[in-house]
């Protein structure tokens, strides 16, 4: 049994239900009237499950650590196991990876700044604020040379938005590879980022009127560097200097990144040291040699920016098998880069039969969405399965379909339905059914 299972269900024991009714009402009805019956926690573990009242507990009975015993807290010492983590055999080294966010240990729809994804193309660089420039140039009336100081003084907005590498997934074109979802879906997190929209700070430079597309680029050693379309970049970019409430993480762009709502992770400059406006993309290494699909039919699809829908059940999961048969709270995320997720569909028999997943507010426009439904396992093997409908219709593919349309030769943009085989002892296994 993995470590964090009981964390997971209200623990609960039947005796300690029969001599304290009001715990019983709580934990037994508190999932609404669609779940008939209970929590079967069986005879043994339900002993398993006893605990002591709380006064009996060492921690219960001495002092505790006084305030600023860590003055910049940090997870309970029993969560040493929730962790980004990499797949060494990926990449030659660590400065030019991936590492992937615990998705199987995470709630709610906000990552965690110490777990959210990262992505190097060479290295996190240590930038110092008070050397770092934002230069504004190109076809504009009046270029600018911007320190932080001067960012912060713009008129600023809170956004909450997930960013996904359209490497996401990757590894999984040709067959089911990785049996882990951190590994399988792990390169997509969500913040709550604050900064200036770039609409502000292309006003305040002024755009020539044969302005059409901008270049964005980073202060890293890969000087990582995009083409946007101006529309875009017009509606809802934004060059953040927050994440979650503090400063940007030095692996998410400290002092100063781009976060491009929707679209895929690589166009957001991380460590942002220069715009330019011009009339005509760049064609730059990123969009040219890499970040473009390779068609079934050789050809090679570029300037694929948007995220279609896509959805995961997070629980259970490899990493999180379940513990014998009974009921349980089938969870997930869902996203899109086309606004907000509509509904979510959840299949118990490799998507044969199809249930309306219940979504959970906030339902918020280019953000995660978490959604969950009850299911009564009855021990026997299952074929679960996830599947999205955005606000514009669209319907997240199965890989077979999304095979068809691509071919079996792309990296990115692999947003298919997620196939998690239940086996009769509980375990959990990434397959794809042909
Ligand atoms: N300057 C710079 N920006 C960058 C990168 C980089 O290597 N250098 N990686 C890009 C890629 S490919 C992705 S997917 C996202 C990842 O953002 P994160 O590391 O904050 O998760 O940053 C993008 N911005
Ligand atoms: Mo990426």
């Amino acid at each position: 049994m993995p470590p964090n299972f009981w964390r997971s269900l209200p623990v609960v024991s039947k005796s300690a239900a029969r001599r304290n009714p009001v715990l019983a009402r709580r934990s037994f009805l508190g999932l609404g009237a669609a779940l008939t019956g209970t929590f079967a926690l069986d005879a043994a573990r339900a002993e398993t499950a006893e605990i002591s009242p709380p006064a009996d507990a060492p921690w219960s009975q001495s002092l505790g650590a006084g305030v600023v015993d860590r003055p910049y807290g940090t997870p309970a010492e029993t969560e040493a196991g929730v962790i980004r983590r990499n797949v060494p055999w990926l990449t030659a080294g660590t400065e030019s990876s991936i590492s992937f966010s615990p998705l199987q240990d995470l709630n709610g729809i906000i990552t965690p700044n110490g777990l959210f994804f990262e992505r190097y193309h060479a290295g996190r660089p240590d930038v110092d604020p008070e050397q770092h420039r934002l230069m504004i140039h190109g076809l504009v009336e009046r270029p600018l040379v911007l320190t932080m100081k001067d960012i912060l003084r713009f008129p600023s907005v809170s956004r909450i938005h997930f960013i996904e590498c359209p490497a996401n997934g990757g590894m999984e074109w040709r067959a089911a590879q990785l049996n882990s979802l951190q590994f399988t879906h792990g390169m997509v997190s969500c913040a709550e980022w604050t900064g200036v929209k770039l609409s502000t700070l292309l006003e305040e430079v002024g755009l020539k009127k044969e302005a059409k597309w901008v270049m964005v680029e980073g202060a890293d050693g890969a000087h990582m560097n995009r083409s946007l379309p101006l529309e875009k970049c017009l509606d809802d970019c934004l060059i953040v200097y927050a994440q979650n409430g503090e400063a940007l993480r030095p692996e998410q762009g400290y002092p100063l990144r781009l976060v491009v709502p929707g679209w895929e992770g690589n166009v957001s400059v991380k460590w942002l040291r220069r715009i330019k406006v011009g009339d005509q993309p760049w064609f730059s290494r990123e969009e040219t040699s890499k970040y473009t699909d390779l068609m079934a039919d050789g050809t090679s699809r570029g300037f694929t920016w948007l995220i279609d829908a896509k959805s995961v059940i997070t629980f259970p999961c490899p990493e999180k098998p379940l513990s014998g048969p009974g009921l349980y709270e089938i969870r997930g995320l869902a996203w899109t880069g086309n606004g907000k997720v509509k509904a979510v569909h959840v299949s118990t028999d490799g998507g044969i039969n199809w249930q309306v997943a219940q979504l959970h507010e906030p339902i918020l426009s280019k953000a995660l969405t978490r959604f969950s439904i009850p299911w009564r396992w009855d021990g026997k093997p299952a074929l679960l399965e996830s599947r999205v409908i955005d606000e514009t219709g669209y319907v997240q593919p199965t890989i077979v379909d999304l095979r068809k349309q691509r071919g079996t030769n792309s990296v990115y943009h692999n947003n298919s339905i997620q196939t998690w085989q239940v086996k009769p002892d509980g375990s959990v296994f990434d397959v794809q059914i042909g």
